[in-house]
């Protein structure tokens, strides 16, 4: 079913700065197989408009901050990042839009599969659709 929510990462602080481990199938639900990150994003900008019929993904904004929105046929929600130690679970058939990027924002994303262009829905009414068939 439709599926998203926050990890919370161990943020190991000490004299010298902060450092976030992630390890996968401890800290992530899945295998890492690519890693991928959005930077230089311009104010007004809005990214994605997606789902993923297979790919499951976790966004970290590791510097700055970006708001997401997660549609389903359900549910509507913006979730902001901007924490290092925090990232957002998004699996399968979840509209996904990042906005809202504050200037020097990164966003880094740890993805279950290797780029796919056929995994992705980037229209809205078929992504309504296909969820209707599939759930
Ligand atoms: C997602 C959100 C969070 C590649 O060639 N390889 C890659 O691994 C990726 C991710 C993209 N591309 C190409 C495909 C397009 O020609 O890079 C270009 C920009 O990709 P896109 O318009 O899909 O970028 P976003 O920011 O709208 O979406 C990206 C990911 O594609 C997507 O899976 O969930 O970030």
């Amino acid at each position: 079913m439709y599926n998203y929510c926050l990890l919370k990462f161990e943020n190991i602080v000490n004299n010298y700065g902060s450092l976030v481990p992630i390890e996968q199938n401890e800290d992530i639900p899945f295998n890492l197989k690519r890693i991928y990150y959005i930077f230089n994003v311009e104010d007004g900008i809005t990214r994605g408009h997606h789902a993923h019929r297979k790919l499951q993904q976790v966004l970290i904004c590791i510097s700055g901050s970006v708001k997401i929105r997660l549609k389903t046929p359900k549910s509507e929600e913006s979730i902001e990042l901007n924490d290092p130690s925090i990232g957002l679970f998004i699996g399968t058939m979840v509209w996904g839009e990042m906005y809202d990027f504050s200037k020097g924002a990164v966003l880094l994303v740890l993805a279950s599969g290797e780029y796919d262009e056929s995994d992705y829905i980037r229209n809205y009414d078929f992504y309504i659709e296909e969820s209707k068939n599939r759930y």
